[in-house]
C-alpha cells in the first residue's frame, strides 16, 4: 500500500490541481479503498467550468469524481461483509438511513444524503477514500474496475427505466446520446425492449448509439426527423430524456403513444416551454429522475452477464497525473468522446 494519497481537487473555476491528502482512517462501518478508476461525469465538468450547479457551490477545495471503483485495503472494525483485497464498485450517495424516504427504499429522495463531489462532499478521484460499506459492492473476477466505474451512470439508465416501466416488448425513445443516454439505452435493452431509438444532433453520437445497440437513429435537426422515428414505431411507450433541452422533451411527448410515459432525465433550464395540454389530453405521464435507489446489484448483474456492455462507452483513458487533459478532453464537445476514464492505480 502506498504512503501518498494524490486527490484531483477543484480549487476554483478552470483552477483543478493535484493535491498531496492524507489517506483517510475507516470509522467501524466503513472501508478504505484503494481508487482503481474513475470516469469523469457532467456534473464534474460542470463544476469546474462554473464552480456551481444550481444551489451547489463549491466554497471550498473539493476532490471531484463520483464513478469508482476500487480494493478494499482496511475494513473498519464493524464491517463483516468485505475483506482487504475485495474489489468494489461505489454506490456514492450514503443517505441518512433514517428518514421515511430512506425507510421506504426512496433513498435517493433523502435529503440528508451525502454524495461524492456533490459540494461540500469530496468525490473519488484520490489515491484512497473511506466510504459506508454497505455501499460497496463486491465484484465477481469477470468485472473490472472501469466497469465497476460505469455501474454509476449505468444506475441513472436502470432508475430512468424502471420509473417509465420499460420491460419486455417496450418501444422506447431515448433524446440525447450522451453518456446518460447511451445507459438508459443499454438498460432499456437489458430490460426487454424491443426497439430503441435515439436522437441527438451531434452525427458521432448517434453513431455509437448504433454501435451500442440502437434500432434506430435520427437527427433532431433534420426535418421531421423524430416524427417519422414515432410513426415507424406506432408511437413510443416510453421517451427517456437524457438532454434537458426544451425541443428535445418536446419532441418526446409528442412522440410518445397516448398513455405513455415521458422521463425526465436531463436536467438542462429550469423552466422549459412544453405541450403540457397535449401531454394531460393524451394522458402522457411526465416522471421525474433524481439519480436512483436500489440500481448497484442490478446493475452489476448485467454488467456480470454481459446484458449491457458499459465497456463500449469509454472512448479515452488517462492517468490520474494527466487528469488536466483528461477533463479538457471530457469537456470538448466531440461527438467522439463518450466517457473519460481516469486511471488512478
Ligand atoms: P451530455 O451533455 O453528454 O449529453 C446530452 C446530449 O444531448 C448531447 O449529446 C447533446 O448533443 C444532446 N442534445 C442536445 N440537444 C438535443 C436535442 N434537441 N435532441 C436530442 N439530443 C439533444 O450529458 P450526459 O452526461 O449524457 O447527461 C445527460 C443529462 O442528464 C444532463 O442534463 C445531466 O445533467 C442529466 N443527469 C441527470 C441526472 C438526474 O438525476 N436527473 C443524473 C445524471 C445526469
Ligand atoms: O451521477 C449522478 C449525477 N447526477 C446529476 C448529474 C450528473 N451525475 N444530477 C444533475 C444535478 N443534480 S442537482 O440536484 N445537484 C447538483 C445535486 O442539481 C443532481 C442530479
Ligand atoms: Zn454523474
Amino acid at each position: 500500500m502506498s504512503t501518498e494519497n494524490r486527490a484531483a481537487v477543484l480549487h476554483g473555476v478552470d483552477h483543478l490541481r493535484l493535491d498531496e491528502r492524507p489517506i483517510p482512517t475507516p470509522a467501524a462501518d466503513e472501508v478504505l479503498i484503494a481508487i482503481g478508476a474513475v470516469g469523469i461525469c457532467g456534473s464534474d465538468v460542470h463544476y469546474l467550468k462554473h464552480g456551481r450547479i444550481g444551489p451547489f457551490v463549491v466554497e471550498a477545495p473539493m476532490v471531484l469524481g463520483h464513478e469508482s471503483g476500487g480494493t478494499v485495503v482496511e475494513v473498519g472494525a464493524s464491517v463483516t461483509s468485505l475483506k482487504e483485497g475485495d474489489r468494489v464498485a461505489i454506490e456514492p450517495g450514503v443517505p441518512c438511513r433514517r428518514c421515511t424516504f430512506c425507510k421506504t427504499g426512496r433513498y435517493n429522495l433523502c435529503a440528508g444524503v451525502r454524495f461524492l463531489a456533490t459540494p461540500p462532499i469530496d468525490g473519488s478521484m484520490a489515491g484512497y477514500i473511506v466510504h459506508a460499506a454497505d455501499f460497496c459492492y463486491r465484484l465477481p473476477d469477470a468485472v473490472g474496475l472501469e466497469e465497476a466505474a460505469m455501474l454509476e451512470p449505468l444506475s441513472v439508465g436502470i432508475h430512468a427505466c424502471r420509473r417509465g416501466g420499460v420491460g419486455v416488448g417496450s418501444k422506447v425513445l431515448v433524446t440525447g446520446a450522451g453518456p446518460i443516454g447511451l445507459t438508459s439505452l443499454l438498460a432499456a435493452r437489458a430490460a426487454g425492449a424491443d426497439y430503441v431509438a435515439v436522437t441527438d444532433p451531434v452525427e458521432g453520437r448517434l453513431a455509437h448509439a448504433s454501435r451500442v445497440g440502437a434500432n434506430a437513429t435520427a437527427n433532431p435537426g433534420s426535418g421531421d426527423a423524430v416524427q417519422e422515428l414515432a410513426q415507424e414505431a406506432g408511437g413510443f411507450d416510453v421517451s427517456i430524456d437524457c438532454s434537458g433541452a426544451e425541443s428535445a422533451v418536446s419532441d418526446a411527448i409528442s412522440a410518445t403513444r397516448s398513455g405513455g410515459k415521458v422521463v425526465l432525465v436531463g436536467l438542462g433550464a429550469d423552466r422549459l416551454t412544453l405541450p403540457i395540454v397535449e401531454s394531460a389530453t393524451r394522458e402522457v405521464d411526465l416522471l421525474g429522475v433524481f439519480r436512483y435507489a436500489n440500481t448497484y446489484p442490478t446493475a452489476l448483474s448485467m454488467v456480470a452477464s454481459g446484458r449491457a456492455d458499459v465497456a463500449a462507452l469509454i472512448t479515452d483513458r488517462y492517468p490520474l497525473t494527466e487528469v488536466q487533459e483528461a477533463f479538457d478532453m471530457a469537456g470538448a464537445a466531440s461527438g467522439e468522446t463518450i466517457k473519460v476514464m481516469v486511471e488512478v492505480s
